[in-house]
């Protein structure tokens, strides 16, 4: 396949690029922390979504490789940011497939200077589809190093709610389905609400994904939902915008 050939080559080729899309606090309206989205421009086709491209680097064995520079760019970024300002890396099950992600981690932390408490690690439940041990056992080693530990996508998959019993997830990420249909659905915002206390009563941190409107945001500040992310504020932008975001938020 012809894109499985040019994905091989683009880290060599420098084509990809690290987004950053803020993350804004809801108690203080001022921007806590930025999700780094990665992006490739291929040479010829243009942008390709990483929703393509990732499970193609998943299946050739390249997610290794490509996560690691993401993991250590997205560090190198955050070393240069105020330090209330944290960092999240999304990361595919096929890098809980050894130890090696934790030396990843601690080489990116190392080499960027940056506070562990201030990167978090994003998985979805296909993370914990295995129960196996070794991914519990590589996840209780990352939060033992100070990282902080997102269940992205939440209430999308067939059993989020026992994964939160098998492990003290930081964060729930609540999924943007459900924020998309919050004021024309019920249900939606039943589920909003439910989530959100059930975060808030298991000590975790609550972030709403794709907030577009001022309606969405004051639904789902009186749900005492702690964070929100999403087009309303920004989408993910290169690295050099990044300080005007912090400067305009809030
Ligand atoms: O950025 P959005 O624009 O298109 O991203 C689409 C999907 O790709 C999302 O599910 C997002 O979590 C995932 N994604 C984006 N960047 C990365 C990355 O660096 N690593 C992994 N594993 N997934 C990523
Ligand atoms: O799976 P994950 O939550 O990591 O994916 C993040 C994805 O969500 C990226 O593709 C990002 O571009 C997208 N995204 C972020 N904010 C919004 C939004 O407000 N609306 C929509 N439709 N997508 C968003
Ligand atoms: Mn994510
Ligand atoms: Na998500």
């Amino acid at each position: 396949r012809m894109l499985e050939r040019d994905l091989r080559l683009a880290l060599q080729n420098d084509e990809f690029e690290v987004h950053y899309q803020p993350i804004v606090d809801m108690a203080t309206g001022r921007v806590s922390c930025f999700e780094a989205l990665l992006r490739w421009t291929h040479p010829e086709r243009g942008a390709v979504s990483p929703a393509e491209f990732i499970p193609l680097a998943e299946e050739i064995g390249l997610i290794g490789e490509i996560g690691a520079w993401v993991l250590q760019r997205a560090c190198d970024a955050a070393a240069g940011w105020p330090a209330h300002v944290r960092i999240a890396v999304n990361l595919s099950p096929a890098q809980f497939r050894s130890q090696l992600l934790l030396d990843q981690v601690a080489q990116a932390l190392s080499q960027a200077g940056l506070d562990p408490q201030r990167l978090e690690l994003e998985i979805t439940e296909s993370v914990l589809l295995r129960q196996s041990e070794l991914v519990l056992s590589i996840l209780k080693q990352l939060r033992g190093m100070g990282v902080r530990v997102s269940m992205d996508d939440f209430g999308t998959g067939y059993s989020s709610l026992g994964y939160l019993r098998s492990f003290p997830f930081d964060k729930i990420k609540i999924d943007r389905s459900f924020i998309r249909d919050i004021e024309k659905s019920g249900d939606a915002l039943s589920i909003v609400r439910a989530i959100t206390g059930l975060g808030t009563s298991l000590g975790m941190t609550t972030t709403a994904e794709g907030v577009e409107t001022f309606e969405q945001l004051n639904q789902l500040r009186s749900e005492g939902c702690n964070e929100v992310q999403g087009f309303y504020y920004s989408p993910a932008v290169r690295l050099d915008a990044v300080p005007a975001l912090l400067d305009g938020i809030g």
